[in-house]
């Protein structure tokens, strides 16, 4: 029997809700069959509760049907850079991102916004023509939502390659294979905004997900991601296809091509 697919997102922030300036402490997004809401609804305020940003005073999950089919994806072909420190880790990142076009200056120039912008409940995008930050959500950000990789496709997929069956993983590979798909996606930079997690990485469509195994020092809470595009026609759009579009990964052995 076919179910319907729903959305479930979850937001949790201390100090009060975003918008009255609280804190963000963490976010999650699932796209499932109806008989696995209520398991995905426990997981990801399991996830709120047991942050390491803190425990939030302000926690939503929503819920919500999925009108539109979905659209499913090959996971992006991944590579792993390991560093011994994060300098060394965020000259990796800036080379990365130079192969895609983007200059140096523009490159410091973001990597400066995620020290600063510790807690964007979304992420930056970045025009690499005009130099600024085109969305004006400012501290929301902008928010990827309606994605999702069944567990064990996931899995097969983890092993092969090599990397931590987690959720983490998980989530940022479904998130940067979305973003990279949108032929306006010139490239994209994040490592976490949590202080437990150094690793981070930089997403295109010719370069795959690259990891970067240290993007930053223990305990530093700053981090998030930044979505370079380039003279985006029409960011209305393009953000309607990060917020809105339903998508779903889907590995096969078939689709295990190297792309760079
Ligand atoms: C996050 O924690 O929000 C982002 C983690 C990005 C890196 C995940 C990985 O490949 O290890
Ligand atoms: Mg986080």
């Amino acid at each position: 029997m076919q179910h319907d697919i729903y959305s479930v997102r979850m937001r949790a922030a201390k100090g009060g809700k975003h918008e009255e300036g609280g804190k963000h402490i963490s976010g999650g997004e699932k796209l499932v069959p109806y008989p696995e809401v209520k398991d995905r609804v426990i997981t990801l305020v399991d996830k709120a509760l047991t942050h390491s940003r803190g425990n939030p005073d302000f926690l939503q999950v929503q819920v919500e049907l999925v009108r539109e089919s979905l659209t499913y994806l090959s996971p992006l072909h991944s590579q792993t850079n390991r560093v011994s420190s994060f300098h060394e880790g965020r000259v990796v990142a800036a080379n990365l991102l130079e192969k895609c076009g983007i200059h140096r200056k523009v490159i410091h120039q973001t990597f400066t916004l995620l020290e600063q912008h510790g807690g964007l409940r979304g992420a930056i995008i970045f025009d690499i023509h005009s130099d600024k930050r085109i969305d004006t959500r400012e501290k929301k950000g902008i928010r990827v939502s309606r994605m999702d990789w069944e567990q064990q496709n996931f899995e097969r997929w983890a092993e092969k390659n090599q990397l931590p069956l987690t959720s983490r993983v998980k989530e940022a590979m479904t998130l940067a294979t979305k973003v990279a798909n949108h032929s306006d996606t010139v490239a994209e930079l994040c490592w976490s905004d949590d202080p437990d997690y150094i690793t981070g990485y930089v997403a295109s469509k010719k370069l795959g997900y690259q990891r970067i195994s240290k993007l930053k020092e223990y305990g530093d809470k700053s981090g998030g991601r930044v979505f370079f595009v380039n003279r985006c026609k029409n960011i209305e759009a393009y953000i309607d296809y990060l917020e809105k579009k339903p998508i779903f990964l889907d590995w096969g052995v078939e689709n295990d091509t190297q792309i760079n």
